[in-house]
């Protein structure tokens, strides 16, 4: 009896806090939806795949593309608006490979492959901050 009401509590505590903290769960978005990751027939296509969505802290970026033709680096934002691929700050090559959003900074990344940058394989992301300090609470 004297160890049930710990973890009695315990388990309330997380149901509860399940309960009222779920808007917050951490959500993986496919990068480009069934696309995937490859050069758009449209300019704007991961612009508003990106206006599409919305990013939190712990979220992650899943990148579809076929090895060898695609990869995906994170770059600055000076690098994603003039595609140069000299200062890549991490750059992965096997797909599918993830990236979780983990500060509240803007995040960009390219394809280095070719040309591809230029023809508008980038993709932009902005953060959003939660509101207020139930919606903090929850990290
Ligand atoms: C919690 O999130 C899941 C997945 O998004 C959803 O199906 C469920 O209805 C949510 N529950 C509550 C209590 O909001
Ligand atoms: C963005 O959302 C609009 C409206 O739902 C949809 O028509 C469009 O295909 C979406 N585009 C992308 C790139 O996700
Ligand atoms: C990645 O793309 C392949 C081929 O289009 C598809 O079969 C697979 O389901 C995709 N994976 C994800 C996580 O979307
Ligand atoms: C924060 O509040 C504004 C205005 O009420 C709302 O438009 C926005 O969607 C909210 N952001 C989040 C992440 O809930
Ligand atoms: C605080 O965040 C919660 C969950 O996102 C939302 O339901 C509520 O309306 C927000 N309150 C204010 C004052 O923004
Ligand atoms: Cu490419």
């Amino acid at each position: 009896m004297a160890n049930l009401k710990p973890s009695l509590f315990l388990i309330i505590a997380m149901v509860v806090s399940s309960m009222e903290f779920n808007h917050s769960v951490a959500t993986e978005h496919v990068v480009g939806d069934s696309f995937g990751w490859a050069v758009p027939q449209n300019a704007g296509f991961y612009a508003m795949w990106s206006l599409n969505h919305t990013f939190i802290i712990d979220d992650t970026l899943i990148f579809n593309f076929t090895d060898g033709f695609h990869n995906v680096a994170e770059v600055t934002k000076e690098a994603y608006d003039t595609c140069n691929t000299q200062n890549l700050i991490l750059i992965q090559t096997t797909s599918p490979t993830r990236f979780t959003i983990n500060n509240v900074d803007n995040h960009y990344y390219i394809c280095t492959v070719g040309l591809h940058c230029k023809s508008f394989l980038k993709l932009a992301i902005r953060v959003s901050v939660p509101n207020n300090s139930s919606a903090m609470l929850s990290h």
